[in-house]
């Protein structure tokens, strides 16, 4: 994103403001003033000339620098059309000792979901990787999924969208379980800290359902198309305050659970764990009455099965 551009485009939604004012303002010439606004214009921003200068009339419901005007959270937007995946794209950064940094893309050419399964990402949708150097252990990173995941949650409130949250890592819709969004938490460092992690968020948002999977749906399918800029707003304002919480994100996630009061079964590497899911434990493990006693699961493909029997 070009940040002088940036620079233009705030002062302009600030204003009215000339042409002139703006050039003494960011120390440009009034050319690169002109060129700049013409720019915005191609990228969608409605930019009036009136008598009072520029005005802003509208802002397009995605891209790089309608998403970071007036973004309500801390981070740096890099936007990308098309790019091969977020999550490798953050993890390059991260090797530049970049952090708070969101890599955001209208498509992926390579989405990946865990276990290097295939995510699907075609134009339309929000795929973004969030860049943290939290000071958390390995161990503990995963609530940093649960965060993505009720930050989701909450961003979907606005348009109404009924989710659940099934553990690890998915937000289904509450009726029938189709899949709305997925996450990929990746990470690097040593045994006691982490140097970066990289929340890779993927929302089918503006997409036709009948393009993915049976499992899945899109927003566009349940409520018609939203305002993208506005979802990762919402987004990245909750998730920028559950990432320091993690009692409050627990809490948040076991109220949105689709998991917990269901019996389910796990896989978790060699391992099959069936039985009633019965919480959540820090750090993000599932805890599982099996006929053999409480298992607590840190990792795994979940399989919703029948609610528990009262
Ligand atoms: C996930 O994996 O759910 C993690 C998805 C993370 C995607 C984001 S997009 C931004 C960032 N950059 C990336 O490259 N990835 C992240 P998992 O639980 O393994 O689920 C994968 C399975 O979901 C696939 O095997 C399909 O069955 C299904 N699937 C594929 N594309 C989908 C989609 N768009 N919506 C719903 N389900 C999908």
């Amino acid at each position: 994103m070009d940040s002088t551009r940036q620079a233009v485009l705030e002062a302009i939604a600030a204003g009215p403001v000339s042409g002139p004012a703006l050039a003494e303002e960011l120390d440009i010439s009034r050319a690169a003033v002109w060129k700049h606004v013409e720019q915005l214009r191609a990228e969608g921003f409605h930019i009036e000339s009136t008598d009072a200068g520029y005005t802003l009339k509208t802002i397009p419901e995605f891209g790089g620098h309608a998403v970071a005007l007036n973004l309500p959270a801390p981070f740096d937007i890099e936007y990308h059309e098309s790019i091969t995946s977020t999550n490798d794209r953050a993890r390059e950064l991260a090797a530049t000792g970049a952090t708070d940094v969101v890599v955001l893309a209208n498509e992926q050419t390579s989405g990946r979901g865990r276990k290097d399964r295939e995510w699907h990402s075609p134009p339309g949708g929000i795929w973004l990787s969030v860049l943290v150097r939290p000071s958390l252990s390995p161990t503990e990173a995963p609530v940093l999924t649960l965060a993505a995941a009720v930050a989701v949650a909450e961003a979907m409130d606005f348009w109404d969208i009924d989710v659940q949250l099934k553990w690890p890592n998915d937000v289904l819709t509450a009726t029938d379980e189709r899949k709305l969004a997925g996450i990929l938490t990746e990470m690097a460092g040593e045994t006691d800290a982490v140097s970066w992690v990289s929340i890779g968020v993927g929302v089918n948002a503006n997409i036709e359902d009948t393009t993915l999977p049976a499992t899945a749906t899109s927003m566009q399918a349940i409520c018609g198309e939203i305002t993208r800029r506005k979802f990762v707003h919402r987004f990245l304002s909750a998730f920028d305050t559950y990432r320091t919480a993690p009692e409050q994100t627990l809490n948040a996630w076991r109220n949105r659970s689709g998991t917990i009061g269901r019996v389910v079964r796990i896989h978790s590497g060699e391992d099959v764990i069936e039985g009633e899911a019965v919480g959540i434990e820090s750090p993000g493990h599932l805890l599982i009455e099996t006929e053999t006693g409480t298992r607590r699961v840190h990792a795994g493909d979940c399989e919703h099965l029948r609610p528990i029997e009262n």
